[in-house]
């Protein structure tokens, strides 16, 4: 079984062209990982999933934990055997989920105590539990058990909050297994100030993780804010691992990042959008929906490989959506997912050749189209 590792194999500015080694396979970074939260890319089977390009699944503690738990999951031989994903998986830890989507919360040094909201049920995660339940799912990749800071926050709140991460990242550290070809990142918090970003990398960097995520971004501060802390914080990472911006983006966002050292991105964006008629394209976002598309025999995105846009028109898919078909999400989806990871293999392609600044530009321009 080969060890964890992260191989940098281009640069071009601060834009970074890797391969990350894992137990589960190899990932061409800079990569986007598909959000598959409750042991699923919704709509996707794990061939489709592959098809496009995927080579990183995101599952989570908090969803998997609930249903169907996590003792469950290790009882069917883990979540890549659960999902016959074979390749590599990160799972969140759980923080954050529950900061969303639970109910009753009360949080404090131990850790978090709240309700589930599919039945109300009273459940507590901890640094120690998020990572013996990422154990438990066999993650690839186990992620520090952190509190995503609220925004607004003023620095005295961002401040408190990001202490509180690093003692728990202390605590997630100390609850991991190492395993070969397995690894765990911490979670660089402190809002939006760059004081607060350094002392963050500071403080995990000194713990030693296989890799840093960047948290606390993309919670409504804007992308001109977002790049700016960014910019504040990547060249504090050590530049020998993976750096993982959580829950971003939209295309725009994501070259915008990769120009600032970004290597990882996950978001529900593609796949979310993709149940809703939302498309992903060379040309922008095109709402299906539409009426517009109703007539229409052109393929979605012509220079797109994926199924929908080589064997169906816009008018068919326009159709699905209106008659509520399941086939209308599971082929948008694949073809959103499709769109990302072409635009991620543009990208490492670029930086190989020096060129990902004009790549960049050129597909910024290509998008005319701004449906909603
Ligand atoms: N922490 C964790 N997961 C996350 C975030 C975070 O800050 C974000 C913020 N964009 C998304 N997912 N653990
Ligand atoms: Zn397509």
């Amino acid at each position: 079984m080969s060890a964890f590792g992260f191989t940098l194999t281009a640069r071009d500015g601060a834009a970074r062209r890797g391969t990350l080694t894992t137990a589960h396979g190899t990932a061409q970074t800079p990569a986007f990982m598909a959000v598959g939260t409750a042991g699923t890319v919704k709509a996707m089977t794990a061939d489709q999933v592959r098809a496009t390009g995927t080579e990183i699944v995101l599952g989570n503690t908090y969803h998997l934990m609930l249903r169907p738990g996590s003792s469950r999951v290790a009882a069917l031989g883990g979540l890549h055997r659960m999902m016959d994903w074979p390749g590599i998986i990160l799972t969140d830890s759980g923080g954050f989920q529950v900061m969303s989507l639970a109910k009753l919360r009360k949080l404090d040094e131990i850790g978090v105590t709240f309700r589930s909201h599919l039945d109300g049920s009273a459940h507590h995660l901890t640094p120690e539990s998020s990572t013996a339940i990422q154990h438990d799912l066999d993650a690839t990749i186990t992620m520090a058990f952190d509190e995503c800071t609220k925004f607004p926050a003023t620095p005295d709140e961002a401040a408190a909050s990001m202490r509180l991460s690093m003692r728990w990242a202390a605590r997630s550290r100390d609850a991991f297994t190492p395993r070969p070809g397995y690894g765990q990142f911490g979670i660089v918090q402190g809002g939006i100030y760059p004081d607060l970003r350094a002392e963050s990398a500071a403080a995990l960097t000194a713990i030693g993780f296989e890799g840093y995520a960047i948290g606390g971004l993309a919670v409504g501060e804007g992308q001109a804010a977002m790049f700016e802390t960014l910019d504040a914080t990547t060249h504090l990472l050590p530049a020998t691992h993976p750096r993982y911006l959580m829950g971003v983006g939209t295309p725009d966002d994501l070259l915008g990042s990769i120009a600032r050292g970004v290597d990882m991105f996950d978001c529900v964006m593609p796949t979310r959008a993709g149940r809703t008629g939302r498309a992903y394209t060379s040309r922008g976002v095109f709402n299906l929906r539409n009426a517009r598309f109703a007539d229409d025999p052109a393929p979605l995105d012509p220079g797109c490989a994926c199924t929908l846009c080589t064997r169906h028109s816009r008018a068919y898919l326009h159709h699905l959506f209106r008659c509520e078909e399941m086939l209308g999400p599971m082929l948008l989806t694949g073809h959103n997912l499709t769109y990302y990871q072409t635009l991620m293999r543009g990208a490492r392609d670029a930086i190989e050749t020096g060129g990902f600044a004009a790549y960049a530009a050129t597909a910024r321009e290509g998008w005319t189209q701004t449906d909603d």
